[in-house]
């Protein structure tokens, strides 16, 4: 997510830091980066020219540039900045005593309404809500069977009366079932349209006057630059819109657009969609994101992660074995398959301080990080016997052959996971597993670029 703004804005930053004493032109110049920078991420003009203006007046100020470290307040004024360009919010949906509450995703044909619905209804299940799905889109063929499907997928309830096809009937008709059946929330999945006409506002408008929702969520799809702050406006003009979900900002999308969505109408982020999965949907911490853009890291979203692919008891398991250096190939093969559980690698090595620069080195070198070879390690590690698995020492010779033969690989490969795998278990118990990570020790990036090629 905003990957090369990130880069940019870090240049521009080391620049600030290394440049010697900060003076009127100096930041001027920096301006004139982040500036360039925003606008290549596609952020609207208007909006990058008011932050820029922002950010100006308060770093050509005397006091800062006469300070001890003007550097570093003229880093912190960005920061703030963008905190508020990115709407500074912790994401999520607001508190309220509505029950149920209604949930009505708003949006154009794709954006990603139906997927964010049951999305939506999956994260809401996991904080422990009881929510029932509708689809209102008696317009394209299958809008509903669609809903259905992935509904059934999320584990979600889905209100589906057979042949009912007036979508202000449906949407009432499950609130009616959410009051009497003890759910607590309602999500309506509407209809989109290719663009913005009166027919289907009239009919958002209906359905809106008969359930009264809480969030009247815009998905905004990122992959559509400019036209997602207009479409944005005319809804909230027609309907009123609460937040934001800011969908399929896993693509090459800038998401700069997206972004401005925020500012222009002047509501919070509450969702981000990362990937066409049921649980790549993840609440917009806006600090988060902002220290993640200006190079700090996110290691508190890796850690949320984590905790969703692995228990507790799991966790603690494991770093018992480690502390006690009794990590074996097994346990490794369980890592590899909860790494692969947490989402695309690179997404989660990218939110490790220190270590976004290290991917994309890798990636100017060619090295890829392949999943594939993930699944190749795991292969070696599948041939083996459960014997072999828990102690590599046993693994000779013979047995390589062997274990390369079963894994259609070759001796080399068997030889070098192994050299790999001891070179990790001595990384992970200078770590002290991932605990370490949340304390902010930094993995060795050696054994790991090595795991990866
Ligand atoms: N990569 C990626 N794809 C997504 C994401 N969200 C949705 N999609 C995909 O985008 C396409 C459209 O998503 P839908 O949920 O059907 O969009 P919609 O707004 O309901 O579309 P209409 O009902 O036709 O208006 C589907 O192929 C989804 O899988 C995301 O966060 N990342
Ligand atoms: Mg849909």
């Amino acid at each position: 997510m905003f990957e090369s703004l990130s880069d940019r804005l870090q240049d521009v930053f080391r620049n600030i830091r290394g440049g010697g004493k900060l003076t009127e032109e100096t930041v001027e110049l920096a301006l004139r980066e982040i500036r360039m920078a925003l606008l290549e991420a596609d952020v609207n003009f208007k909006v990058v020219k008011a932050f820029i203006d922002r950010v100006r007046d308060r770093a050509v100020d005397q006091d800062v540039l006469k300070s001890l470290t003007p550097d570093q307040q003229v880093v912190r004024i960005v920061r703030d900045e963008m905190l508020a360009l990115f709407g500074d919010t912790q994401g999520g949906l607001p508190p309220t005593s509505e029950r149920p509450r209604v949930i009505m995703l708003l949006g154009l044909q794709g954006s990603g309404k139906t997927t964010t619905s049951a999305k939506l209804g999956r994260w809401l299940t996991k904080q422990g809500r009881h929510p029932l799905l509708v689809s209102t889109d008696v317009r394209r063929p299958a809008a509903i069977e669609q809903l259905a499907v992935v509904g059934k997928q999320a584990g979600v309830r889905v209100h589906d009366p057979a042949g009912e096809m007036d979508p202000v009937k449906r949407a009432a008709g499950a609130l009616a079932v959410a009051k009497n059946g003890g759910f607590d929330v309602v999500i309506v999945d509407t209809a989109g349209r290719l663009h913005i006409d009166d027919d289907l506002m009239g009919e958002l408008q209906a359905i809106k006057a008969a359930v009264t929702p809480v969030d009247q969520l815009f998905v905004a799809d990122a992959m559509t630059g400019q036209d997602a702050i207009k479409s944005a406006g005319e809804f909230n003009r027609r309907i009123g819109v609460t937040g934001v979900v800011l969908s399929k900002m896993d693509g090459d999308a800038r998401g700069g657009a997206a972004l401005s969505v925020v500012s222009v109408v002047g509501v919070p982020i509450a969702f981000v969609g990362s990937g066409e999965r049921l649980q790549d949907l993840e609440p917009f911490h806006a600090d988060r994101v902002v220290s993640r853009v200006l190079g700090m890291g996110d290691v508190l979203s890796l850690i949320e992660k984590a905790e969703e692919a692995v228990s507790i008891e799991d966790a603690a398991k494991l770093e018992e074995k480690i502390r006690r250096d009794d990590f074996t190939l097994e346990d490794f093969r369980d890592q590899l398959r909860t790494i692969r559980k947490m989402g695309p690698l690179e997404q989660i090595l990218g939110m490790l301080p220190g270590i976004g620069g290290a991917i994309k080195e890798m990636k100017a070198q060619k090295e890829q990080i392949d999943e594939k070879q993930m699944l190749r390690v795991e292969a070696i590690i599948n041939s083996m016997t459960d014997k072999e698995r828990r102690n590599h020492q046993l693994i000779n010779g013979q047995r390589r052959k062997r274990i390369a033969r079963g894994s259609g690989t070759s001796v080399e490969e068997v030889n070098k996971l192994l050299k790999q795998f001891i070179q990790m278990k001595k990384m992970l118990k200078a770590m002290g597993g991932m605990a370490g990570l949340a304390k902010g020790k930094r993995p060795n990036l050696g054994a790991l670029k090595g795991l990866m090629r």
